[in-house]
């Protein structure tokens, strides 16, 4: 059957040659990597889908924008640069520069937990906001709607908030005890799942209702604007910048990992609305954090391909084809009886692993053996998103359960094309055929936190 599909809007002016492995090699390299396709080196990966953070394509614009870096210490003409297009976008007053989005988690979210026996409640926190907010002694409570655990059946917005339980939770925590809800747009951890403006509108409802910041994880923000356009009643003759905007209009804070959809392959943001107690308290802390809050831990040069990577990810022909080269992949693996969180979402597509691998408990991370299986077959780097990304509760260091494991197929912008997601499709339906060969994991090293990036693992004969 043939398949349909969006062509990009570009075309190719550099190539980057990619080295072929053999299986035997692959093999070998694998177990090296401690069965941590974290630890494997790139070369040894054929199409890399581990992230699609900072591993994207600049444009020829972005690649001309650095030559104009104002390396300034302080006050380079290259942060206003940036502050103009970020106040512009954003209608935010303040902008604080960041190496990556850890970096403007790490600056900002500490200021709001003003004691002990506070907490954060997002629809999910990402793993490196969740570190965040336990490092600055709150708790992270994640309130999204069921239907996201469903993983096969349509629903168009499976990132959105659970409004009872979030105003239950704060109910029962108490009001004063929430230093803020921060909305993760799109919601990464559900599948890369949109969150609709409707219900991001009754979230900052309940939230100015309690009197608590809220706070957008925006990484991804674009992608999430363009479901809203391509879903939501009401928004389809909006353009995608409008309806960002609008979503700005319903928080105090931004957050974002710029490696997204800043289209850059480094870079964070940190913009904050109006609250200048809370803008003075980010700028003193940014400065032993990240740098002069002029450059925040960027070269001027990062800061000026970011200016231009801003405006780059709202036009909606790049949208388009963004959007629909996740959902291409997903339509092969489902024409095959692969479960896959349904609808697709932005950035990857989320293969649902506890379905294909029951015979692996979720504390022998049922979806880094599928990781680890496709990167043998094929060449192809995934990265898991289940237990062994989620670690183990802060209190009583017991292996957490997550109630998805997936295996995240993340697909970099304007990168591969559409016959290297062939390639990836046709790898996972053959591990998918073997499936039943497949065994868990165990440690031979764990650390401390955010254990998935170094852990060595090894496999349970
Ligand atoms: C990713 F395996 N995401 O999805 P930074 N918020 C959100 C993110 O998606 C995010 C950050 C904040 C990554 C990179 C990554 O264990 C991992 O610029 C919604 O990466 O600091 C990052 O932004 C943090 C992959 C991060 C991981 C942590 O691939």
């Amino acid at each position: 059957m043939e398949k349909k599909y969006v062509a990009p809007p570009y075309r190719i002016k550099m190539v980057e040659p990619i080295k072929m492995t053999t299986k035997a090699e692959r093999i070998q390299k694998l177990k090296d990597a401690g069965y941590n396709p974290f630890t494997l080196k790139s070369e040894d990966v054929y199409i890399d889908l581990l992230s699609d953070s900072g591993s994207g394509a600049m444009s020829q614009h972005q690649w001309a924008a650095l030559m104009l870096g104002d390396e300034a210490y302080a006050g380079s003409k290259s942060f206003y640069h940036l502050e103009k297009v970020v106040k512009a976008i954003t209608g935010y007053k303040y902008v604080i520069p960041a190496h990556q989005g850890r970096g403007a988690e790490k600056v900002m979210l500490p200021q709001l937990v003003t004691r002990e026996g506070m907490y954060y409640i997002s629809n999910t926190h990402f793993d490196t906001t969740r570190a965040h907010v336990e490092i600055a002694g709150a708790r992270a409570i994640d309130v999204v709607i069921d239907e996201c655990y469903d993983t096969e059946n349509y629903y168009p917005f499976k990132g959105n908030f659970d409004l009872e339980k979030l105003e239950k939770e704060i109910k029962e925590k108490g009001p004063e005890n929430i230093a803020g809800i921060i909305m993760t747009v799109t919601n990464n951890s559900a599948g890369g799942q949109p969150v609709s403006m409707e219900n991001l509108r009754k979230t900052s409802e309940i939230a100015k209702k309690y009197n608590i910041k809220t706070i957008i994880d925006g990484a991804r923000y674009a992608e999430n604007a363009y479901f809203v356009k391509e879903r939501e009643k009401g928004y389809e003759n909006k353009s995608v910048r409008e309806i960002a905007r609008e979503l700005f209009d319903l928080a105090d804070v931004f957050l974002m990992s710029s490696k997204k959809d800043g289209l850059v392959n480094i870079g964070g943001l940190i913009a904050i609305k109006a609250d200048v107690d809370l803008y003075q308290k980010c700028q003193t802390y940014i400065v032993p954090m990240e740098g002069f809050p002029t450059y925040g831990g960027l070269a001027g040069r990062d800061m000026e391909a970011l200016a231009v990577g801003l405006e780059e990810a709202l036009d909606e022909d790049y949208l388009r084809h963004r959007i629909d080269q996740a959902r291409y992949l997903g339509d092969r693996l489902r024409d095959a009886g692969i479960p896959i969180q349904y609808p697709v979402g932005g950035h990857a597509v989320f293969v649902d692993c506890k379905k294909i691998c029951p015979q692996i408990p979720y504390h022998q991370f049922p979806a880094q053996a599928v990781c680890n299986e496709v990167y043998i077959e094929s060449g192809v780097r995934a990265v898991e998103v289940g237990s062994f990304l989620l670690g183990r509760d802060p209190d009583t260091k017991e292996n957490l359960e997550s109630p998805l494991e997936f295996m995240r197929l993340t697909i970099p912008r304007r990168t591969y094309t559409y016959a290297h997601l062939d390639v990836v499709a046709n790898a996972v339906i053959e591990v998918y055929k073997r499936r039943d060969t497949l065994v868990g994991l165990d440690f031979e090293y764990e650390p401390p936190v955010l254990r998935h990036f170094t852990a060595r693992l090894k496999p349970i004969k």
